[in-house]
């Protein structure tokens, strides 16, 4: 999903976030990129401009220059921008009525609505509804009723028959009466795709909509017309109170246009995501959560709980102020980080959620598995606590020494040992030490430079 987006906005991003300072020239140049990379996703030029103005206004403002991090303060800030986009907070169905409460899909041909119907219904049931009925009011498309017939039934959802030859408007009323007499809590209502500008199929919806008096009036849009979503769904608002938007086929959806666009030109909540053909493949719209996708952060938030769940704060506060009063990272403190690494679901869980892991061919993936976790440490209990503190000290009897108690080669020694060499490394340049840098650190090696933003202000 929007991958394209995530690509492009993550090469210029990765640039900013090793940067000590910002000048107002790569504030520039940077915004510069992104107004790009938002172009291309085909978002409307109203909403870049819009975007890029607040983003500059905020980086050029004290909170960048200030920031000890100013490279993912204003990673932060155009994430921040995105939420605000797509209209900050999930916006959930308003389904407070008389029973039944009424849902009228509305929108193109082939837009998803009848797999929508579905979709929703499937998704009431599970938020504990009991009985939803669906009907359809499209008796000009071959099949089209038995599409939501046979759709209905998978689901569990009372269908209320219709036919061709019946006018949608009589439809509906029958539908209504039906599902007042049958205690239904909702009753969705299929419609015919239409044109905007079609006016005598959009007097029909309107006329529909009089007669049913829905609480939720939903517009069904293709996520891979981009722009285009917005507009048309400005036109259908026009004609007919919306309450929301169900953008569908995200999934198939590489630039996002659509998603970014479509708060700011309608004023309209996205309230779902149509991410897959099947029933069960609907999400509830989070602009957090999808912002969060589109910078590439993985599943950052969950990760974050689960390190402060897991690591031992104790340890890794010992560990810090040993570094900080200057004393070394020796073997024993490396076999602790490894040991807190396993804690955490071993290396393989943790690197699924880390950003920018998609990007990481499986072999480089591969090099850090969870046996090699267990052999390092087997090897380094193979050592004398003396060998332990001063790894300087082991050399080729030693190694062979270690190698034949731990079960290794003493190339598995040396590769232990160069491992370590590096970790140190990069402890002595974060002086602080700690997991979540160390996390840090691992993670700006990778390609791809995808990188949960740490330190300090987790999660930013
Ligand atoms: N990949 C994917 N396909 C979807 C999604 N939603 C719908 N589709 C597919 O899009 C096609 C059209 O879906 P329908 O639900 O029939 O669309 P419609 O708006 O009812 O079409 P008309 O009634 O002809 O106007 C079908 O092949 C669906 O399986 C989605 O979220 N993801
Ligand atoms: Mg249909």
């Amino acid at each position: 999903m929007f991958d394209n987006l995530t690509q492009r906005l993550g090469k210029v991003l990765t640039n900013l976030r090793g940067q000590g300072r910002l000048t107002d020239d790569n504030i520039k140049e940077t915004m510069r990129e992104v107004r790009m990379a938002l172009l291309e996703a085909d978002v409307a030029l109203p909403v870049v401009r819009e975007f890029i103005d607040q983003v500059k206004q905020k980086a050029m403002g004290e909170e960048v220059m200030k920031s000890l991090t100013p490279g993912q303060t204003l990673i932060k800030i155009v994430n921040d921008e995105l939420i605000h986009v797509m209209g900050e907070a999930n916006e959930a169905l308003d389904l407070a009525a008389q029973p039944p409460a009424v849902i009228l899909m509305a929108g193109l041909q082939g837009s998803g609505k009848t797999t929508s119907v579905a979709k929703l219904g499937r998704w009431l049931l599970q938020q504990g509804k009991k009985k939803i009925s669906v009907v359809s009011c499209d008796v000009y498309r071959p099949a089209a009723i038995d599409q939501l017939e046979t759709l209905a039934r998978d689901v569990g959802l009372d269908f209320i028959s219709s036919s061709d030859d019946e006018k949608p408007l009589d439809i509906a009323k029958r539908a209504l009466k039906e599902t007042a007499k049958g205690f239904a809590e909702v009753l969705i209502v299929d419609t015919a795709g239409r044109l905007h500008v079609d006016e005598e199929m959009m007097g029909e919806i309107k006329q529909l909509h009089q007669v049913l008096d829905p609480v939720e009036t939903l517009f069904v849009v293709d996520s891979m017309t981009g722009q285009d979503a917005a507009n048309t769904a400005k036109a259908f608002n026009d004609a007919l109170p919306l309450t929301g938007v169900i953008l569908t086929k995200a999934d198939g959806d590489a630039r996002g246009g659509a998603a970014l666009s479509i708060r700011q030109i309608t004023g309209k909540p996205i309230k779902f995501i149509g991410v897959g053909e099947k029933t069960d493949a609907l999400e509830a719209f989070h602009p957090d959560r999808i912002a969060s996708r589109i910078l590439g952060m993985g599943d950052v938030l969950s990760l974050v709980e689960e390190v402060g769940r897991k690591v031992d704060q104790e340890k890794a506060t010992k560990l810090a102020k040993k570094l900080q009063k200057g004393k070394g990272f020796d073997l024993e403190d490396f076999k602790e980080q490894m040991l807190q690494m396993a804690n955490m679901g071993g290396m393989s869980g943790l690197l699924d959620k880390l950003p920018g892991m998609g990007e990481i061919p499986d072999h480089v993936k591969n090099q850090v598995n969870d046996k090699e976790v267990g052999r390092l440490i087997a090897i380094i209990n193979s050592m004398t606590p003396h060998e332990r503190a001063f790894p300087a000290v082991i050399k080729g009897s030693r190694k062979r020494r270690i190698a034949a108690g731990s079960g290794t080669q003493v190339q598995d020694v040396n590769k232990l040992l160069k491992q370590f060499m590096q970790m140190q490394k990069m402890m002595k340049k974060m002086k602080g030490g700690g997991m979540k840098k160390m996390m840090r650190g691992m993670a700006g090696r990778f390609p791809g430079g995808g990188m949960p933003p740490g330190g300090g202000g987790f999660p930013f």
